[in-house]
Order: structure tokens, then sequence, then C-alpha cells
């Protein structure tokens, strides 16, 4: 899977050589490449951005240098997603569909933001990543790249990203490893029984559990089986 990131901050993405991204950028599996939106200013002080027409506070990033830095990617068929607290929340339904991509091209802003007419000259897509200001669409860009390329084949072990709760809704049940026995605490007794079965029905109870005390919101969307219904009346009762 193929990300441009257009920025004015292309040294902020060096994290992504870190751990499973860098893995599989390695492996060829995915490929990062920065596009300096500097580098396409028009001035010989490498002026990117200029002062808002009718006053304020701040700067704004000048349309014809994002433009040429857009266009030095020769790929119409890109998607190009603008990151910004104005965009639709990024979630997991949402980063399984981006998957699906071949290309995505990610504009990140800075300053008070960029002239609204390359915005809708170029931008397919808003994304927002919370309800909350950043000092630019850098960090955002890279939690959709790390979140979306958990699901490009080869990146993960095994079918990891299928079998996670998450991905069917629901929060993740606890992990436990050696020792046996933490601060008098003990590992629960039916993980240790090799009874898979049981353990596979703990887990998912305990993914409920969890979901119904801590996000009740996410059991919302939810359609149940018999087997998860029996569970939840089960939860229920102990309480
Ligand atoms: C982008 C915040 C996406 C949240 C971009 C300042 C942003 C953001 N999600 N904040 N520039």
């Amino acid at each position: 899977m193929q990300f441009d990131v257009l920025t004015l901050f292309p040294e902020m993405f060096k994290i992504l050589n870190e751990s499973i991204i860098g893995k599989a950028k390695e492996k060829g599996l995915i490929n990062v490449n920065l596009i300096n939106i500097r580098d396409f200013s028009k001035d010989k002080h490498k002026k990117v951005d200029d002062t808002p027409y009718g006053g304020g506070a701040g700067m704004v990033m000048m349309p014809d240098v994002v433009y040429d830095a857009y266009k030095s990617i020769k790929d119409e068929k890109a998607k190009v997603i603008y990151m910004s607290p104005q965009g639709k929340k990024l979630d997991q339904n949402k980063v399984e569909e981006l998957s699906k991509e071949k290309h995505i091209i990610l504009l990140c802003g800075h300053y008070e933001g960029i002239d609204q007419r390359v915005l809708d000259e170029i931008v397919d897509e808003e994304i927002s990543i919370g309800d909350y200001v950043l000092t630019g669409g850098e960090l955002p860009a890279m939690v959709l790249i790390d979140s979306v390329s958990r699901y490009v084949d080869g990146v993960l072990k095994s079918d990891s990203t299928k079998e996670e709760s998450f991905s069917q809704g629901l929060l993740e049940y606890p992990q436990y490893t050696r020792p046996e026995i933490f601060k008098d605490r003990q590992v629960p007794e039916v993980l240790l029984s090799g009874h898979h079965q049981n353990i596979e029905k703990w887990r998912r109870k305990q993914s409920l559990k969890i979901t119904l005390n801590k996000r009740p919101d996410l059991l919302e969307k939810i359609v149940f089986s018999k087997k998860d219904e029996l569970l939840l009346n089960e939860i229920k009762s102990e309480k």
C-alpha cells in the first residue's frame, strides 16, 4: 500500500521507521513517501504561508504551493485525505475501509490552516482523529497510517486484526503471562486449564463485561448472538 504525505515537517514521520510499521516498510508491504510542501515554494525565502484575507491571527498556507506539491504526485486515482478536526471521526470501520485503497495521499495542515480553494480543488475526504485541536495534521496522519497498515497483508502475524474483539465492536479481554503469581495476584484458573472452549467462553465474557462497564456506548451498535445474550445475562445476574 502506498501513502504519500504532504507536509511541512517530513522529519516528524521518522517514528514510522520503528516497530511493526518500520518492519512493514523494510519488507515493502507499505511505502510512505514524504513530500515537503516547502520544496514547492515560489519564493527565494521559501515562504509557504501568508496573512489571512479579512484579518485575524496566524498564517494561512498558500493554495498554489500546496497544489504544486500535490501535482508532483502523479496519480489521479489516489484518494486525497485532509487531516482536520472538521472531518468525520476515524473509527475501526473507517480504518478497515481505507485499508482497501491502493494509494492514499494525506494532506497535513499547519498554522491556522490551508487556503480553502486548494482544499476544494483536491481533497476527497476530511478525517479527524478526535475532538481536540493539535498543532498540525502530522500526528493524525501517522495515526491513520499506523491503524490502516495493520490491515495490510503480512504486516501483522496471522489473523490478528480479524481475531481482535475491537473489530467486532468490543473491547479486548485481559491478558496474562508468567509468573503465575504476581504480588499475591493469581492468573485466572481457566487460563491454566488448557480447556480451549472454556478459555474462549471466559474471554468472550470478559470482553462483554469490560465493554459494558467501560464503554456501554459501544454495545448499542452490536447485534448479539444467542451465546452473547446468555453471557450478558450471566454478567448482569452477578452484579
Ligand atoms: C486533525 C485534529 C485531525 C484532530 C489538524 C490541527 C487535527 C488537527 N484530527 N488539528 N490541525
